[in-house]
């Protein structure tokens, strides 16, 4: 079928909404009609080069609509079920799906390679094969996916908040809760706050942490944060080493969360830094691919029993935490309206990063039309 998605021909360059045809789905596959999509900034960091991937590509990796059409053998979705897209796929059968860790699931070798799970691909323009971000391209009004992408939820959630959870909600609230393992009465420091670090704050504060420090240069930013679970703000990591030191006693955090737009390799030794004894530090924002060099006091880090971990998707499993965070929107516990300061349609997809890097929106959000 003949569609449009935002397509991303050459690093640097803005993404190009154009026609495209579209596969109908195979063994396996599941054509959704997508109701909307998160910007999330790691379709930047495809942009800018950060993370490199094969091009052309359809970008957008947090979606959610209902399934249109399904393919030969698919057994876990039929057409007008809602579903949210994960950008991690999770096929219930390898080892990290059976042990409960099925974010990182086999099949994500398949997310950076371009092609389809199976082989191939299901886009085409230009008289080129055109891949999807993290297997999904959410970037259009309708994408053409794996099932092991998919995971079905109730029919009353409204799916424009529903798409959140496809990547930024849970990989920050799993971020607090599972990566670092935050505790009744804990100290949270949660730095940036764009949709992750949003979620990381909400994480916090459902886990019971008595004390939350989100750290943001954007006043307004800071204000949403008090909105969300943060207990106390505060501009930069150098400005919150003081009053942290005050409020813990010399303590500092027991978790500290680096959920800035680009994870620099500078910004380890002051994370570190705000990560009291026997503490949790998260770097859970996308670096560039190719750094290699992060500051950091090894003497510190081991004298102080410190953690440093990284994380793909805060820790969690798609298949039984999409639908638990779903449920904790509807009881009013994690608050996902809130979180979307700015709607947008497909052809101003450049118009909403331009928002992003300025610092003018926790999460952009692009509502489809059909
Ligand atoms: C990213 C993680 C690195 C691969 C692309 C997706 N996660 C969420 O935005
Ligand atoms: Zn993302």
């Amino acid at each position: 079928m003949k569609t449009k998605a935002a397509v991303l021909w050459e690093y640097g360059k803005p993404w190009s909404v154009e026609e495209v045809e579209l596969d109908a789905p195979k063994a396996h596959e599941v054509l959704v009609r997508l109701t909307a999509s998160g910007l999330c900034h790691s379709d930047d960091h495809v942009r800018t080069g950060d993370l490199p991937v094969q091009l052309p590509m359809v970008g957008g990796h947090e979606g959610a609509g209902v399934v249109e059409e399904v393919g030969p053998e698919v057994t876990g979705v039929k057409p007008g079920d809602h579903v949210v897209l994960a950008f991690v796929p999770a096929c219930g059968r390898c080892k990290w799906c059976a042990t409960g860790h099925s974010n990182l699931c086999d099949l994500g070798m398949y997310l950076m390679m371009g092609e389809e799970i199976g082989g191939g691909h299901r886009v085409h323009a230009r008289d080129a094969d055109i891949g999807t971000m993290c297997l999904l391209g959410t970037f259009s009004p309708y994408t053409t996916v794996h099932e092991a992408s998919v995971v079905k939820i109730d029919d009353d959630i409204p799916l424009d908040k529903a798409a959140l959870v496809g990547c930024g909600v849970t990989t920050g609230w799993g971020s607090a809760v599972y990566l670092g393992e935050t505790r009744a009465g804990d100290t949270v420091v949660v730095v940036g706050i764009g949709g992750i670090g949003a979620a990381a704050l909400q994480g916090a504060r459902m886990a019971g942490a008595k004390n939350i420090m989100a750290v943001d240069p954007v006043p307004w930013k800071r204000e949403m944060a008090l909105k969300l679970g943060a207990t106390h703000v505060a501009e930069s990591m150098e400005a919150a080493h003081g009053p942290l030191t005050e409020l813990t006693r010399g303590q500092m955090a027991d978790v500290t969360i680096l959920t800035v737009g680009v994870a620099l390799g500078e910004l380890i030794a002051p994370l570190l830094a705000l990560t009291g004894k026997n503490g949790r530090a998260v770097a859970t924002a996308v670096a560039p691919a190719l750094q290699t060099q992060v500051t950091l006091s090894l003497a510190d880090l081991t004298f102080m029993q410190k953690s440093l971990r990284g994380g793909l998707f805060g820790g969690a499993n798609p298949r039984s935490d999409i639908p638990k965070l779903l449920d904790l929107y509807r009881s009013g516990q994690l608050l996902l309206d809130e979180m979307v300061t700015t709607t947008y349609k497909l052809d101003e997809v450049n118009q909403g990063y331009d928002d992003m890097l300025a610092g003018k929106n926790i999460r952009g959000m692009i509502i489809h039309e059909h």
